[in-house]
């Protein structure tokens, strides 16, 4: 299997840094991707990252992984808590994948205490900032032989 992980970003996700710094910091898409990058190859993976707005690109891009990934990376964004179809996208490729949210989702309001991939994600980080894409990656290469 290729040592490469996708790093999917999704919904809105291309604002960081740009507002409301008390919940996501300060860090943008640009930083986000350059940690996660240095963070797989230093143990051995290449990134591709992916950031859309839109689902279906998202869900395309989580298909092609099949072919290529050993394990994703993802921040649904809103998408956490609205979509079935990002779930079955998910299962579908059986690849491993680290759920990362910025901010702690079980602090703010109720809608955001619900995901639909909490019990199918190999590992969760939820509320380290964008530190927690560092975690994940190493988390998630820990299971990858
Ligand atoms: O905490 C996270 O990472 C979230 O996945 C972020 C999503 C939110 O809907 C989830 O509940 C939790 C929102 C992403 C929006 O990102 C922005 C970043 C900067 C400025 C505005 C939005």
């Amino acid at each position: 299997m290729t040592r490469r992980i996708l790093l999917v970003n999704g919904p809105n996700l291309n604002l960081l840094g740009t507002r409301e710094p008390e919940l996501y910091g300060t860090a943008t898409l640009a930083d986000v991707v350059a940690l996660t990058t240095d963070a797989a190859a230093s143990r051995g993976f290449e990134l591709r990252a992916i950031q859309s707005n839109h689902e279906g690109v998202l869900i395309d891009a989580i298909h092609a992984a099949r072919e290529d990934c050993a394990a994703i990376v993802i921040n649904p964004g809103g998408l956490t808590h609205t979509s079935v179809s990002l779930r079955d996208a998910l299962t579908g490729v059986a690849l491993p994948f680290a759920e990362v949210h910025i901010s702690d989702v079980y602090a703010r309001e109720e809608f955001r205490h619900h995901s639909y991939l909490d019990d199918v994600a190999a590992v969760r980080v939820i509320g380290e900032g964008v530190s927690g894409y560092e975690t994940a990656v190493r988390q998630l290469a820990a299971l990858i032989p």
